[in-house]
Protein backbone atom coordinates (compact mmCIF):
# COMPACT_ATOMS: atom_id res chain seq x y z
CA UNK A 1 0.00 0.00 0.00
CA UNK A 2 1.49 3.94 -0.86
CA UNK A 3 2.69 5.25 2.29
CA UNK A 4 0.74 8.77 1.55
CA UNK A 5 -0.59 10.67 4.69
CA UNK A 6 -4.40 11.49 4.94
CA UNK A 7 -6.50 12.91 7.62
CA UNK A 8 -7.34 11.05 10.69
CA UNK A 9 -10.58 11.34 12.38
CA UNK A 10 -9.40 10.18 15.80
CA UNK A 11 -6.18 11.63 17.27
CA UNK A 12 -7.29 14.83 14.78
CA UNK A 13 -3.90 14.73 12.78
CA UNK A 14 -2.31 12.21 9.98
CA UNK A 15 -2.95 8.66 8.66
CA UNK A 16 -1.01 6.33 6.65
CA UNK A 17 -4.07 5.16 4.46
CA UNK A 18 -5.20 6.31 0.95
CA UNK A 19 -8.14 8.43 1.58
CA UNK A 20 -9.94 6.86 -1.74
CA UNK A 21 -9.06 3.37 -0.50
CA UNK A 22 -13.28 1.85 -0.41
CA UNK A 23 -12.00 0.95 2.95
CA UNK A 24 -10.30 3.66 4.51
CA UNK A 25 -12.59 4.10 7.34
CA UNK A 26 -11.80 0.37 8.54
CA UNK A 27 -8.35 1.35 7.50
CA UNK A 28 -7.64 3.88 9.58
CA UNK A 29 -9.64 3.03 12.65
CA UNK A 30 -7.13 0.06 12.62
CA UNK A 31 -3.91 2.04 12.08
CA UNK A 32 -5.34 4.36 15.15
CA UNK A 33 -5.77 1.63 17.19
CA UNK A 34 -2.93 -0.03 16.53
CA UNK A 35 -0.93 2.90 17.42
CA UNK A 36 -2.71 3.73 20.33
CA UNK A 37 -1.72 -0.15 21.37
CA UNK A 38 1.73 0.32 20.93
CA UNK A 39 1.14 3.42 23.80
CA UNK A 40 -0.50 1.11 25.60
CA UNK A 41 -3.81 3.09 25.84
CA UNK A 42 -5.35 -0.20 23.86
CA UNK A 43 -5.01 -3.43 25.63
CA UNK A 44 -3.64 -5.82 23.18
CA UNK A 45 -6.55 -8.04 23.02
CA UNK A 46 -8.66 -4.82 22.28
CA UNK A 47 -7.53 -5.08 18.43
CA UNK A 48 -9.03 -8.53 18.77
CA UNK A 49 -12.13 -6.86 19.83
CA UNK A 50 -12.49 -4.09 17.30
CA UNK A 51 -11.78 -6.97 14.62
CA UNK A 52 -14.77 -8.94 15.80
CA UNK A 53 -17.10 -5.61 15.91
CA UNK A 54 -16.24 -5.11 12.35
CA UNK A 55 -17.37 -8.53 11.64
CA UNK A 56 -20.91 -8.10 13.36
CA UNK A 57 -20.47 -4.50 11.71
CA UNK A 58 -20.21 -5.63 8.31
CA UNK A 59 -23.35 -8.16 8.63
CA UNK A 60 -25.01 -4.76 9.59
CA UNK A 61 -24.11 -3.02 7.04
CA UNK A 62 -22.30 -0.40 8.46
CA UNK A 63 -25.26 1.84 9.34
CA UNK A 64 -27.39 2.68 12.26
CA UNK A 65 -31.08 0.22 12.03
CA UNK A 66 -34.00 1.39 13.05
CA UNK A 67 -33.99 -0.50 15.92
CA UNK A 68 -30.77 0.93 16.91
CA UNK A 69 -31.93 4.18 16.67
CA UNK A 70 -34.72 3.43 18.92
CA UNK A 71 -32.50 1.79 20.90
CA UNK A 72 -30.16 4.95 21.17
CA UNK A 73 -33.12 7.37 22.27
CA UNK A 74 -33.78 5.22 24.96
CA UNK A 75 -30.80 5.12 26.11
CA UNK A 76 -30.52 9.13 26.09
CA UNK A 77 -34.19 9.08 28.00
CA UNK A 78 -32.80 6.43 30.68
CA UNK A 79 -29.28 9.01 31.14
CA UNK A 80 -31.31 11.96 31.53
CA UNK A 81 -33.85 10.59 33.77
CA UNK A 82 -31.03 8.93 36.18
CA UNK A 83 -30.11 10.72 39.38
CA UNK A 84 -26.81 9.46 39.43
CA UNK A 85 -25.80 8.34 35.55
CA UNK A 86 -22.52 7.22 34.13
CA UNK A 87 -20.33 5.94 31.45
CA UNK A 88 -17.85 3.59 32.08
CA UNK A 89 -14.68 4.13 29.87
CA UNK A 90 -12.13 1.31 28.59
CA UNK A 91 -9.31 1.56 26.32
CA UNK A 92 -11.19 0.92 23.18
CA UNK A 93 -13.67 3.31 23.74
CA UNK A 94 -11.25 6.11 24.77
CA UNK A 95 -8.97 5.63 21.70
CA UNK A 96 -12.66 5.33 19.49
CA UNK A 97 -14.36 8.34 20.79
CA UNK A 98 -12.78 10.28 23.58
CA UNK A 99 -14.43 13.31 21.86
CA UNK A 100 -17.74 11.88 21.39
CA UNK A 101 -17.88 10.32 25.19
CA UNK A 102 -17.26 14.18 25.73
CA UNK A 103 -20.04 16.09 24.46
CA UNK A 104 -22.31 13.30 25.78
CA UNK A 105 -21.24 13.80 28.93
CA UNK A 106 -22.07 17.77 28.49
CA UNK A 107 -25.40 16.79 27.29
CA UNK A 108 -26.31 14.38 30.45
CA UNK A 109 -24.39 15.25 33.09
CA UNK A 110 -23.02 11.71 33.48
CA UNK A 111 -20.14 10.93 35.56
CA UNK A 112 -17.33 9.68 33.11
CA UNK A 113 -14.67 6.85 34.99
CA UNK A 114 -12.69 4.93 33.57
CA UNK A 115 -12.79 0.88 34.28
CA UNK A 116 -10.61 -1.71 32.80
CA UNK A 117 -10.29 -5.64 32.08
CA UNK A 118 -6.92 -5.32 31.68
CA UNK A 119 -5.78 -2.76 34.49
CA UNK A 120 -2.84 -1.00 35.50
CA UNK A 121 -2.42 2.12 37.04
CA UNK A 122 -0.33 3.50 34.02
CA UNK A 123 -3.17 2.61 31.34
CA UNK A 124 -5.88 4.37 34.21
CA UNK A 125 -4.27 7.50 33.94
CA UNK A 126 -3.34 7.50 30.01
CA UNK A 127 -6.83 6.71 29.61
CA UNK A 128 -8.31 9.34 31.96
CA UNK A 129 -5.65 11.97 30.43
CA UNK A 130 -6.53 11.42 26.73
CA UNK A 131 -10.36 11.73 27.88
CA UNK A 132 -9.38 15.08 29.52
CA UNK A 133 -7.93 16.39 26.69
CA UNK A 134 -11.14 15.73 24.18
CA UNK A 135 -12.84 18.02 27.25
CA UNK A 136 -14.53 15.10 29.31
CA UNK A 137 -14.45 15.97 33.40
CA UNK A 138 -13.39 12.38 34.40
CA UNK A 139 -14.41 11.24 37.75
CA UNK A 140 -10.95 10.23 39.28
CA UNK A 141 -9.20 9.57 42.61
CA UNK A 142 -9.34 6.31 45.11
CA UNK A 143 -10.62 3.29 43.79
CA UNK A 144 -11.79 0.36 45.31
CA UNK A 145 -12.31 -3.55 44.95
CA UNK A 146 -16.57 -3.01 45.27
CA UNK A 147 -17.76 -4.94 42.45
CA UNK A 148 -18.84 -8.80 42.88
CA UNK A 149 -16.62 -10.04 40.24
CA UNK A 150 -13.27 -12.00 40.91
CA UNK A 151 -10.95 -9.56 37.53
CA UNK A 152 -10.03 -6.21 37.91
CA UNK A 153 -13.20 -4.66 36.77
CA UNK A 154 -14.17 -4.62 40.08
CA UNK A 155 -12.06 -1.81 40.96
CA UNK A 156 -14.40 1.22 40.70
CA UNK A 157 -15.18 4.39 43.03
CA UNK A 158 -17.35 4.37 45.75
CA UNK A 159 -19.21 7.79 44.45
CA UNK A 160 -19.20 6.78 40.83
CA UNK A 161 -20.04 3.17 39.37
CA UNK A 162 -20.93 1.63 42.74
CA UNK A 163 -23.00 4.18 43.44
CA UNK A 164 -24.80 4.81 40.09
CA UNK A 165 -28.20 3.86 39.43
CA UNK A 166 -27.83 4.24 35.38
CA UNK A 167 -24.38 3.12 33.64
CA UNK A 168 -23.66 3.04 30.33
CA UNK A 169 -21.28 0.37 29.27
CA UNK A 170 -18.97 0.88 26.32
CA UNK A 171 -17.73 -2.18 24.47
CA UNK A 172 -17.59 -4.90 27.60
CA UNK A 173 -16.82 -8.47 28.58
CA UNK A 174 -20.16 -9.46 30.65
CA UNK A 175 -19.39 -10.04 33.95
CA UNK A 176 -19.54 -6.94 34.84
CA UNK A 177 -22.53 -6.26 33.38
CA UNK A 178 -24.01 -9.28 34.56
CA UNK A 179 -23.18 -7.67 38.04
CA UNK A 180 -23.99 -4.45 37.85
CA UNK A 181 -27.37 -5.48 37.06
CA UNK A 182 -27.58 -7.89 40.18
CA UNK A 183 -26.73 -4.36 42.14
CA UNK A 184 -30.10 -3.38 41.01
CA UNK A 185 -28.30 -0.62 38.20
CA UNK A 186 -30.02 -0.22 35.17
CA UNK A 187 -27.41 -0.77 32.29
CA UNK A 188 -26.99 0.40 28.73
CA UNK A 189 -24.93 -1.51 26.70
CA UNK A 190 -23.29 -0.47 23.15
CA UNK A 191 -21.75 -3.69 21.74
CA UNK A 192 -22.59 -5.23 18.16
CA UNK A 193 -22.59 -8.34 19.21
CA UNK A 194 -26.15 -8.91 19.78
CA UNK A 195 -25.08 -12.49 21.15
CA UNK A 196 -22.63 -12.02 23.41
CA UNK A 197 -23.67 -12.25 27.43
CA UNK A 198 -23.16 -8.15 28.02
CA UNK A 199 -25.79 -7.79 25.05
CA UNK A 200 -28.41 -10.40 26.86
CA UNK A 201 -27.19 -9.10 30.30
CA UNK A 202 -27.78 -5.80 29.82
CA UNK A 203 -30.80 -4.02 30.70
CA UNK A 204 -30.93 -2.25 26.75
CA UNK A 205 -28.30 -2.96 24.25
CA UNK A 206 -27.48 -0.77 21.49
CA UNK A 207 -26.60 -3.26 18.34
CA UNK A 208 -24.63 -0.50 16.90
CA UNK A 209 -20.71 1.11 16.45
CA UNK A 210 -19.65 2.86 19.14
CA UNK A 211 -18.61 5.82 16.79
CA UNK A 212 -22.08 5.97 15.27
CA UNK A 213 -24.39 5.20 18.33
CA UNK A 214 -22.49 7.83 21.08
CA UNK A 215 -23.44 11.06 18.92
CA UNK A 216 -27.10 9.82 18.40
CA UNK A 217 -27.43 9.49 22.31
CA UNK A 218 -26.12 12.77 22.54
CA UNK A 219 -28.47 14.30 19.96
CA UNK A 220 -31.38 12.59 21.96
CA UNK A 221 -30.06 14.62 25.37
CA UNK A 222 -30.06 17.57 23.70
CA UNK A 223 -33.64 17.76 22.45
CA UNK A 224 -36.23 14.91 23.66
CA UNK A 225 -39.31 15.72 24.79
CA UNK A 226 -41.07 14.74 28.16
CA UNK A 227 -43.28 12.89 26.52
CA UNK A 228 -41.30 10.69 24.25
CA UNK A 229 -38.83 9.81 27.17
CA UNK A 230 -41.77 8.51 29.54
CA UNK A 231 -42.73 6.54 26.65
CA UNK A 232 -39.51 5.19 25.64
CA UNK A 233 -38.90 4.09 29.39
CA UNK A 234 -42.21 2.30 29.60
CA UNK A 235 -41.15 0.37 26.75
CA UNK A 236 -37.73 -0.91 26.97
CA UNK A 237 -38.05 -4.35 25.53
CA UNK A 238 -34.28 -5.89 25.26
CA UNK A 239 -35.50 -8.98 23.66
CA UNK A 240 -37.40 -7.24 20.97
CA UNK A 241 -33.91 -5.22 20.40
CA UNK A 242 -31.86 -8.20 20.18
CA UNK A 243 -33.98 -9.66 18.07
CA UNK A 244 -34.33 -7.25 15.99
CA UNK A 245 -30.58 -6.66 15.27
CA UNK A 246 -30.49 -10.22 14.20
CA UNK A 247 -32.81 -10.29 11.64
CA UNK A 248 -31.46 -7.40 10.79
CA UNK A 249 -28.32 -9.12 9.98
CA UNK A 250 -30.36 -12.34 8.82
CA UNK A 251 -31.63 -10.34 6.49
CA UNK A 252 -28.53 -8.89 5.01
CA UNK A 253 -26.26 -12.01 4.74
CA UNK A 254 -29.81 -13.32 3.21
CA UNK A 255 -29.82 -11.00 0.55
CA UNK A 256 -26.39 -11.15 0.02
CA UNK A 257 -26.05 -14.64 -0.65
CA UNK A 258 -28.79 -14.33 -3.05
CA UNK A 259 -26.67 -12.13 -5.23
CA UNK A 260 -24.44 -14.71 -5.42
CA UNK A 261 -26.12 -17.17 -6.59
CA UNK A 262 -27.87 -14.73 -9.62
CA UNK A 263 -24.59 -14.27 -10.20
CA UNK A 264 -23.63 -17.90 -10.38
CA UNK A 265 -26.43 -18.37 -12.54
CA UNK A 266 -25.07 -15.70 -14.93
O1 LIG B 1 -9.38 -1.63 27.90
P1 LIG B 1 -9.72 -2.87 28.69
O2 LIG B 1 -8.53 -3.41 29.42
O3 LIG B 1 -10.88 -2.69 29.64
O4 LIG B 1 -10.15 -4.03 27.65
C1 LIG B 1 -11.18 -3.78 26.73
C2 LIG B 1 -11.55 -5.01 25.87
C3 LIG B 1 -12.37 -4.49 24.69
C4 LIG B 1 -10.26 -5.68 25.40
C5 LIG B 1 -12.38 -5.99 26.72
O5 LIG B 1 -13.50 -5.33 27.23
C6 LIG B 1 -12.79 -7.20 25.91
O6 LIG B 1 -12.08 -8.18 25.79
O7 LIG B 1 -14.00 -7.09 25.33
P2 LIG B 1 -14.68 -8.29 24.48
O8 LIG B 1 -15.03 -9.42 25.36
O9 LIG B 1 -13.85 -8.59 23.26
O10 LIG B 1 -16.02 -7.60 24.05
C7 LIG B 1 -16.05 -6.45 23.25
C8 LIG B 1 -17.39 -6.42 22.53
O11 LIG B 1 -17.49 -5.16 21.89
C9 LIG B 1 -17.52 -7.49 21.42
O12 LIG B 1 -18.77 -8.12 21.54
C10 LIG B 1 -17.44 -6.71 20.10
O13 LIG B 1 -18.31 -7.23 19.12
C11 LIG B 1 -17.90 -5.32 20.53
N1 LIG B 1 -17.25 -4.24 19.79
C12 LIG B 1 -15.97 -4.16 19.38
N2 LIG B 1 -15.72 -2.99 18.78
C13 LIG B 1 -16.89 -2.29 18.79
C14 LIG B 1 -17.87 -3.09 19.44
N3 LIG B 1 -19.14 -2.68 19.62
C15 LIG B 1 -19.45 -1.42 19.18
N4 LIG B 1 -18.55 -0.60 18.55
C16 LIG B 1 -17.28 -0.99 18.35
N5 LIG B 1 -16.39 -0.18 17.77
Amino acid sequence: MPRVRSWCPYNRGFAMIPVDHPRYRSLVTREHLANCAKKGIVAWEGLIAQGRGEAFDYMLGERTTKSALQAERTAGALLLTASHPVISVNGNAAALAAHEISALQKACKARVEVNLFHRTAARVEMIENLLREAGADVFSGEAERLLPISHDRAWCRRDGMFSADVVLVLLEDGDRCDALVSMGKTVIAIDLNPLSRTARSATLTIVDELTRALPQITDTCRGISDSEKVQLISSVDNDYLLSEAIREMTARLTECSGLRNTARKN
